[in-house]
């Protein structure tokens, strides 16, 4: 990736936010939900449909579809997760994919000209992935979540660490765990953002719950300076 593109990505993965319907009480609270945290300011939203209660075919498309537009309007990055059809069916800016989710070197011929990430729990994935032409990495479990029911075990912010120290310089997010209380932890530690779920999804508030996000992170990253 040039640099400047490479930079730019850095930016706009700052406060990722992802979440399906699921992770809502319905799929209208979800819509209204993700309205809320781009009024805060999510820089990139993953549309993660999977799990108990999904929305499935025509509705998870619809709904694609919706969310698409409303980030695309308001300039916020969309990534799918993990279904390569969706995400051609939807245009989205990229997807994004877990270590069981099939073979790199075909996802990455298959997302030619979109962004492609990849979840890592190690040093080791994260090499691979980026072998394989992955354009930023997202590690975690960082802290406990109880959002995943298969996470791994906590890594803490160490990962981040041992990643930036041994040559891992794409766009780098954290995942797992992370509230306003941690999120400037996982920035000082060395990654470019943070991905949430409960932490917006959950909040009371989710137009401040991404304010408050991403003040501490913008912070953050001028302390590291
Ligand atoms: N992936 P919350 S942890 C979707 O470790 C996801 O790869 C993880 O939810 C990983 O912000 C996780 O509510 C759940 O903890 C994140």
């Amino acid at each position: 990736m040039r640099t400047k593109a490479k930079t730019r990505l850095e930016q706009d993965l700052s406060l990722y936010f992802v979440a399906g319907t699921m992770n809502c009480s319905s799929p209208e609270d979800f819509y209204r939900i993700l309205l809320q945290a781009i009024e805060g300011g999510i820089t990139a939203f993953q549309f993660r449909e999977k799990g108990v209660n999904c929305l499935s075919g025509q509705n998870q498309l619809e709904m694609a579809k919706r969310a698409k537009k409303v980030c695309e309007e308001h300039d916020v990055l969309f990534i799918v997760n993990d279904d390569l059809d969706l995400m051609k069916a939807v245009d989205a800016d990229g997807l994004h994919v877990g270590q069981t989710d099939g073979k790199l070197d075909i996802i990455r011929r298959e997302t030619e000209g979109k962004l492609l990430g990849v979840s890592a729990h190690t040093i080791t994935e994260a090499a691979d992935a980026i072998k394989h032409g992955a354009d930023y990495i997202g590690a975690g479990p960082i802290y406990q979540t109880s959002t995943k029911p298969d996470a791994k075990i906590p890594v803490g912010v160490d990962l981040i660490r041992e990643l930036r120290s041994n040559q891992i310089n794409v766009p780098l997010v954290g995942i797992g765990g992370i509230t306003l209380e941690n999120a400037s932890k996982v920035i000082e530690a060395g990654a470019d953002g943070v991905a949430v779920i409960s932490a917006i999804s959950g909040a009371i508030n989710p137009t401040s719950a991404s304010v408050n996000l991403l003040d501490s992170i913008h912070r953050a990253k001028e302390n590291r300076k």
